[in-house]
């Protein structure tokens, strides 16, 4: 930890001005805050069907009374696992309004990993897609209708046990909402990441924290990421992640701009609906990029209505930049730095600005404003200043309370002074620009996703022909990164390869499929029992096929 002495420390801000920020009403008052201005504009559009924000304010209060009709109270936890799609919205929103807490999950899931989030958040209510309850069926532990209860918002005909969310939503009425007390320090959103270290674990974003976060992107005479009410937001990436739900669907409904929801990604049908749609901004991941600017396909559509594109939550090279920006020459190109327990968002391109600043090529913008960011030496513990690399981290308003059940990883993660270290290595130049170098956090990321070595490892372990194992990255041009393991086999075993690839993968979700096993006689430690990753990682053939 830092000793450094308070008139040592090296600290950075945005380049744009504070702003005042009204962070002490409830997240959905704050983003519906100026619905008046705007309550016939398009807000969510969808498959062919457009809702008006005044339809989608009326939709989230009616699933909000529908929720409390079915005894969901004030604290209660209730788990979203939906592709994008607007009863997402609607139960994100109508949880908040009676104070309840969302846990967003990927729909592609395994049983396993599903429940393993529904223990850990301690949900007892899924609001999912018919197609998804076999999944839920499969548990000996929870069972549908006695320890949790399923809203399928699909059909009008249930699988057995569950409800359907309109019809739960059409016997409600939005008066019946119960009077609720709201809290700026309350919860209200519950996602899942693996931080620095270990299994993944929910992390706290308070009403406060994502109404911070969002005023420091969209709000001010001079907002860092400005958006129209005319504005087509394109929302591909999953609303589960904290990216799209924070800086797609927040920012854009606080700025009441549209937001044209795209179920699942494919490069072609993207192409035609921002098209149909006029889209103008785009948030996207490397990837996404990357079949924007080498599709052939594309090229055929006319993308010209787009006049920004903001890419993260992945390092974004400069040859695919370059690529995208030959292909839409006319947009803005730049990225967006977040993490899920930053609330989520760090630094952001000054070019998205209302009077843009210039910026470069691979940098992650400027710290947002309202915040303090410092780069740390890992050695000394002291924060360094311009152009020195170290680990970053940020203090604000907006950092997540802490992990949920979890208070020796949150003393690890956020200290005393309430500095979040972030376990990525970077620096800031003579601009204030911060450029990503790095990572020393286990955390793998595939295509954006989070991989936790730590979750596949304790899988690995479990398996009865296994002694040791560890899981580290291997860089990947298609998809940023990807897992491998070292796999230590008990005496006289002849498991193969294959065998291990495939145990794994019964039990994941695909990004988090191994891509090859390496077989050795120990797993390197430090003497504190830490797993040497770095060492590990310098053994992978570079020549291995991916
Ligand atoms: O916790 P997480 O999965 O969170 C994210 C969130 C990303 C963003 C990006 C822009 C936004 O506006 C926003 O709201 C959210 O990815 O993973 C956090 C880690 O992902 C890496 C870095 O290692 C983080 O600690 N990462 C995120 N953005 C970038 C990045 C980036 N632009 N360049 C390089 N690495």
């Amino acid at each position: 930890t830092a000793t450094t002495t308070p008139e040592r420390e090296h600290i950075f801000r945005s380049r744009l001005p504070d702003i005042p920020i009204n962070n002490n009403l409830p997240l959905h008052s704050y983003l519906f805050q100026n619905l008046p201005e705007h309550s016939h504009r398009p807000c969510l559009i969808s498959a062919g069907k457009t809702y008006s924000y005044a339809e989608t304010h009326l939709l989230c209060r009616k699933t909000a009374a529908g929720l409390s009709k079915l005894g969901v109270k004030k604290g209660d936890v209730v788990m979203i696992l939906l592709q994008n799609c607007p009863e997402f919205v609607f139960t994100f929103f109508g949880a908040s309004m009676i104070g309840a807490i969302s846990t967003p999950a990927n729909p592609f899931y395994t049983s396993c990993e599903i429940f393993k989030q529904l223990k850990a958040s301690n949900s007892k209510l899924i609001v999912t897609q018919s197609q998804y309850v076999d999944k839920l069926n499969s548990n000996s532990e929870f069972k549908i209708g006695e320890d949790f209860q399923v809203i399928t918002t699909d059909s009008h005909n249930p699988p057995e046990n569950c409800l359907d969310f309109y019809d739960l939503i059409e016997i409600s009425e939005e008066h019946d909402i119960s009077e609720t007390q709201i809290d700026p320090e309350d919860p209200v959103a519950l996602p899942f990441s693996s931080g620095t270290t270990g299994l993944p674990k929910g992390v706290i974003l308070t009403h406060k924290s994502l109404s911070t976060s969002v005023a420091q992107q969209v709000d001010g005479e001079n907002p860092n990421l400005y958006l129209k009410t005319d504005d087509v937001l394109l929302c591909v990436l999953p609303l589960f992640h904290i990216f799209s739900l924070n800086s797609v669907l927040m920012v854009a409904l606080r700025r009441g701009s549209g937001i044209l929801i795209m179920p699942k990604f494919e490069i072609t049908a993207m192409a035609e609906l921002v098209e149909k749609h006029r889209v103008s901004v785009a948030m996207v991941v490397p990837p996404l990029v990357l079949a924007l600017a080498k599709t052939p396909a594309v090229a055929e559509y006319d993308l010209s209505s787009i006049r920004l594109v903001m890419s993260g939550a992945a390092p974004l090279g400069k040859e695919l930049e370059d690529a995208l920006r030959s292909r839409i020459p006319q947009a803005v190109l730049g990225q967006g730095y977040g993490m899920t327990e930053a609330g989520p968002v760090l630094s952001m391109c000054p070019g998205f600005a209302k009077e843009p600043l210039p910026y470069k090529a691979g940098s992650c913008g400027i710290v947002v404003r309202n915040a303090e960011m410092k780069v740390v030496d890992p050695d000394s513990g002291a924060s360094v200043g311009y152009n020195e690399p170290g680990e970053i981290w940020i203090r604000g308003e907006q950092i997540m309370k802490g992990y949920l059940n979890n208070p020796e990883a949150t003393t690890a993660t956020v200290d005393a002074q309430g500095w979040l270290r972030t376990g990525d290595i970077g620096y800031v130049d003579d601009d204030d620009e911060v450029f990503i170098v790095d990572r020393v956090k286990e955390i793998i990321k595939y295509k954006g996703f989070q991989v936790a070595p730590a979750e596949l490892e304790s899988l690995l372990i479990n398996h009865p022909s296994i002694a040791d194992a560890a899981v580290v990255s291997q860089k990947d041009e298609a998809v940023g990164e990807i897992p491998v393991a070292f796999v230590v086999r008990s005496n006289g075993s002849e498991l193969t390869e294959e065998k291990v690839k495939q145990y794994i993968a019964k039990q994941v979700v695909f990004y988090k499929k191994l891509h090859k096993v390496f077989f050795a006689q120990t797993i390197p430690k430090s003497p504190s029992g830490k797993i040497l990753r770095k060492e590990l990682r310098a053994r992978i053939p570079s020549s291995s096929p991916s």
